[in-house]
C-alpha cells in the first residue's frame, strides 16, 4: 500500500480522505492556501504546506506548485477531493507524466467525459438511453430547425463543454432557436474556449437520480446504491438521499447495469457516478462525473462499503473485495449540506467566525465538517460548513432522525441553511417522496422556512443573550446548555 498520499484540497473533503489514509495506515500531506493555514484539514494531517495565497486560482489550482509538494515529500499519490482539479484532465495527466498516482480514473477517461458530446455518442453506441436529440455538434439553424421539429419543443440546447448546469439554454418556439443557438454557441465558446453545442428534448419536471460505481484496474466492476437529487437549487445539490424513493429493485437493476455498461464502454477505472434523469418511468443518460462526489457518504451508509477507502485501493492496483451480489441496501441514508448561506435573502454567502458550534449526534448520525467553535467561513471558498447524514431502517425514521439531528445542531455567528432543512423534512410532499428539480419552487419552500426561522428566533435570542452575559458555564456551551436553555425558559413559563 502507499506509504504516503497528498490530498489537493481542503475542508471537510480534505479530512474525510485523509481519516480513510489514516485507516490505511497511510501518512498523509496536506496543501493549503494563506487563508487555510490554521484550518483543521490542514492540523489534521502528518504534514502540511502553504501552497499560495487565498483565491483558488493561486492556491488550490495552482497544479504546479501541488506537484511541488508532492515530489518534496515523497507522497507517492494525490487525492483530489471533488471541485478544485478533480475532474481537470490536465491535472491528471501531469501527475501521470511524473510518476505520481492520481487517485481517480485515467486522464483521457476525464477528457472524454468532459465532452457531452462524446459522452453521448458512447453512450449512444453502448445501448444507454440518451434523450431524444442530436448525435452531432449542431451549427446551422437550419439543421437545428428540422431537428427541433422532430423532437418537438421545447429542447435544450447543451454546451459540449458545460455540465453541471452550466451552458444550457431551453426553447420554447421556432421562432426562438436561431438566436438561442448562436448565444448558447457564443457563450459556450467564450466560458469554456469551445462553441460546440447539440439539442437534447427538454424533459420537464424531472427526477435526478445518480448511480454510485466502483471500477478496479482489472476489469471489475459494480454499481452500489443510486442517490436521489432532486432537491437542489441553481444546480446546487441541499439533500440528497439513498436510495431514491421512487427505486424498485427492477429499476435499480436496469440504472445499475446501464451505468455499468457506460462504465465498461470508456474504460472507467476509480469511483465515479453516473447521473439520469428520470421522467414518468423512464430516464436518460445525461453525464459522468469522474471523482468522489460530495454525497458519497449516503451510499456508504446504506452499502457499508467505504467508497474512498476502496479509491486508494483501487489506484494502488487492488482488485475490488466484493462482487455485485454482494453488495446489499440496507435501510436508507439522508444528507443535508449546511451551508453558511441565509435561505432568505436568496440563499446569499454568510462568511464570518463561528462563535458556537455544536454538531449533532447520537444514533444514525454522521457528520462530515472542517470547523469548529471559533473557525472562520473565508468568503473565499464554498460555504458549507458540514454534511449531516442520518441513516434509519425506513425513509421515514431517517426524516425524523435528520428532523431530530437538525434540531440540535447550533451554529451562532453565521447564518446558515438548518431553516430550509427543517422546513424539508417537515414538507407534505418531501415525506411521500414526491419531488422533482422544481421543488423547492413548486412547494413555496422559502415560505416555509420564514416560520420555521420565526419559531426558532426564540430559542435564538435566548441563546443570543446567554452569550452576551458571558457567563463563564453558560459560555462553555454548545447544543447540550442550548436544551438545557430552552427547557429553562419552559419551566419559566
Ligand atoms: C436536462 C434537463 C432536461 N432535459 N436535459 C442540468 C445539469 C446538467 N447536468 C443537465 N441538466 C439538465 N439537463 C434535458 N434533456 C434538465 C436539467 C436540469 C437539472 C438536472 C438535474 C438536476 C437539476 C436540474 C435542474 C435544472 C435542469
Amino acid at each position: 500500500m502507499f506509504k504516503k498520499v497528498l490530498v489537493a484540497n481542503r475542508g471537510e473533503i480534505a479530512i474525510r480522505v485523509m481519516r480513510a489514509c489514516r485507516e490505511l495506515g497511510i501518512s498523509t500531506v496536506a496543501v493549503c492556501s494563506e487563508a487555510d493555514k490554521s484550518a483543521l484539514f490542514a492540523k489534521y494531517a502528518d504534514e502540511a504546506y502553504l501552497i499560495g495565497p487565498a483565491p483558488s486560482s493561486q492556491s488550490y489550482l495552482n497544479m504546479e506548485a501541488i506537484i511541488e509538494v508532492a515530489k518534496n515529500t515523497g507522497a507517492e499519490a494525490i487525492h483530489p477531493g471533488y471541485g478544485f482539479l478533480s475532474e481537470n484532465p490536465a491535472f491528471a495527466k501531469r501527475c501521470e507524466e511524473e510518476g505520481i498516482i492520481f487517485i481517480g480514473p485515467p486522464s483521457n477517461v476525464i477528457a472524454e467525459m468532459g465532452s457531452k458530446i462524446r459522452a453521448r455518442h458512447l453512450m449512444m453506441k453502448a445501448g444507454v438511453p440518451v434523450v431524444p436529440g442530436t448525435k452531432d455538434a449542431v451549427e446551422d439553424p437550419e439543421e437545428a430547425m428540422e431537428i427541433a421539429e422532430k423532437i418537438g419543443y421545447p429542447v435544450l440546447i447543451k454546451a459540449s463543454a458545460g455540465g453541471g448546469g452550466i451552458g444550457m439554454k431551453v426553447v420554447h418556439s421556432r421562432e426562438e432557436l436561431a438566436t438561442s443557438l448562436s448565444s448558447t454557441r457564443q457563450m459556450a465558446g467564450s466560458a469554456f474556449g469551445d462553441s460546440s453545442v447539440f439539442i437534447e428534448k427538454y424533459v420537464e419536471e424531472p427526477r435526478h437520480i445518480e448511480i454510485q460505481i466502483l471500477a478496479d484496474s482489472h476489469g471489475n466492476m459494480v454499481y452500489l446504491s443510486d442517490r436521489e437529487c432532486s432537491i437542489q437549487r441553481r444546480h446546487q445539490k441541499l439533500i440528497e438521499e439513498a436510495p431514491s424513493p421512487i427505486m424498485t429493485p427492477e429499476l435499480r437493476k436496469q440504472m445499475g447495469e446501464a451505468a455499468v455498461k457506460v462504465a465498461k464502454a470508456i474504460g472507467y477505472v476509480n469511483a465515479g457516478t453516473v447521473e439520469f434523469l428520470y421522467s414518468k418511468g423512464n430516464f436518460y443518460f445525461l453525464e459522468v462525473n469522474t471523482r468522489l462526489q460530495v454525497e458519497h457518504g449516503i451510499t456508504e451508509m446504506v452499502t457499508g462499503i467505504d467508497i474512498v477507502r476502496e479509491q486508494i485501493r483501487i489506484a494502488w492496483g487492488d482488485k475490488l473485495g466484493f462482487e455485485q451480489e454482494d453488495i446489499v441496501i440496507d435501510g436508507h441514508a439522508i444528507e443535508c449540506r449546511i451551508n453558511a448561506e441565509d435561505p432568505l435573502n436568496d440563499f446569499a454567502p454568510s462568511p464570518g467566525k463561528i462563535r458556537r458550534y455544536r454538531s449533532a449526534g447520537g444514533p444514525g448520525v454522521r457528520v462530515d465538517s472542517g470547523v469548529h467553535t471559533g473557525y472562520t467561513i473565508s468568503p473565499y471558498y464554498d460555504s458549507m460548513i458540514s454534511k449531516l447524514c442520518v441513516w434509519s431502517r425506513k425513509r421515514e425514521e431517517a426524516i425524523a432522525r435528520m428532523d431530530r439531528a437538525l434540531y440540535e445542531y447550533v451554529v451562532v455567528g453565521v447564518k446558515t441553511n438548518i431553516p430550509f432543512h427543517k422546513a424539508v423534512m417537515r414538507n407534505p410532499a418531501f415525506r411521500r417522496g414526491d419531488m422533482t428539480t422544481s421543488f423547492i419552487e413548486e412547494e413555496n419552500i422559502l415560505e416555509a422556512v420564514e416560520h420555521v426561522v420565526k419559531a426558532d428566533s426564540e430559542k435564538g435570542a435566548t441563546l443570543a443573550s446567554a452569550l452576551e452575559a458571558k457567563d463563564k458555564k453558560v459560555a462553555a456551551i454548545t447544543a447540550a446548555v442550548h436544551a438545557y436553555v430552552n427547557m429553562a425558559q419552559k419551566t419559566q413559563r
